[in-house]
């Protein structure tokens, strides 16, 4: 399959920015790097290489090349291969961005117990576009509707609001300035007005308009509320669907601030939160991750990159750090 003296540094070569590699020999680098598992010995520099500098279509494309030459399934002998952090980001990558996202959901809520953080993380970032794509692609994988199964695993108004996420419907970006006023007071006399709160309004309204929208309601909102809305959630609800309510409200204003504020927090002390890392990684590393850099260097001092390679180590680091795809 391989003439002699195809070396991996001629792998090396060909992964070289100057060569593009066509999928065949692509595959030829991936089929090269694990089929030597079974002698304890594996490449994960070239997989780490050739996986994560493509785009999830031309990872497909590796795959099915691989398939056809090594007669056996890509993701099978990527599982056998690899293992810990590295199996995750590269078993991750090898999903699309809805596979990606509700396998995450499937996984927060399979078995006893709930990681309500993964949810929120997800159902209150997501658009509707994405979300109803999620919703699809769910019932393909698993059968079940998400609306059912977040329900199900759930309760009370966190249950309520995810459920109403969950269910958003076509994306819009309708500012109905009629109803700008009127949704400001009706949010803040269902909160910070009166005595409680009137979650299902607030439910209502940020689950129901569109996010321009949204942003113009938020700021009309300063001249009821002495409060700014985040302010207001603080002081009105609490648990999870108070972190619910700061997602969303937090996504509507600066969705990309949002990530870099997350992955600010999973990386703010020795070593890191793996698990938000590595899902905000390869969830948004072909939707706006460039722009998450950017913020992130913005806010928080130092580049993304940095941050990555001071918390992280090993070929897992190596993983990320090709995703991030730069130091800025
Ligand atoms: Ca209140």
């Amino acid at each position: 399959m391989f003439s002699s003296g195809f070396s991996k540094c001629a792998f090396k070569l060909i992964l070289s920015k100057t060569y593009c590699a066509t999928k065949e020999e692509e595959c030829a680098m991936v089929h090269f790097s694990v089929e030597d598992s079974a002698k304890d010995w594996v490449d994960e520099q070239t997989i780490i290489d050739v996986l994560t500098k493509r785009t999830y279509n031309q990872r497909r494309e590796i795959a099915f090349a691989y398939e056809r030459r090594a007669k056996k399934d890509m993701i099978s002998a990527l599982k056998g291969a690899l293992s810990g952090s590295l199996e995750t980001v590269i078993l991750g990558l090898m999903k699309s961005t809805a596979q990606y996202d509700a396998s995450e959901i499937k996984a927060s809520i399979k078995g006893l117990g709930t990681d309500e953080e993964s949810l929120i993380d997800i159902l209150c970032s997501r658009s509707n576009a994405e979300l109803m794509e999620i919703r699809k692609v769910y019932k393909e994988l698993f059968k079940k509707d998400l609306e059912k199964d977040v329900a199900g695993d759930t309760s009370g108004d966190f249950a309520k609001l995810l459920l109403a996420l969950a269910k958003r419907a076509e994306p819009s970006s309708v500012i109905d300035y009629q109803k700008i006023d009127e949704d400001a007071r009706a949010l803040y006399d269902a909160g910070v007005k009166r005595k409680g709160t009137d979650v299902k309004c607030w439910i209502s309204i940020m689950s129901e308009r569109s996010v321009p929208h949204l942003q113009k309601v938020f700021e009309r909102y300063k001249s009821y509320s002495p409060y700014d809305m985040q302010e207001s959630i603080r002081k009105e609800v609490k648990g999870d669907l108070e972190k619910s309510f700061l997602t969303l409200v937090q996504c509507f204003e600066n969705k990309q601030l949002y990530f870099a504020n997350r992955l600010q927090d999973a990386m703010k002390s020795k070593g890191a939160k793996e698990k938000v890392l590595t899902r905000i990684t390869v969830s948004r590393c072909e939707v706006d991750l460039k722009k998450i850099r950017q913020e992130f260097r913005a806010h928080h001092g130092k580049s993304l990159y940095q941050t990555i390679a001071e918390h992280t180590k090993g070929d897992y680091q190596r993983a990320l750090l090709s995703l991030c795809g730069g130091d800025d």
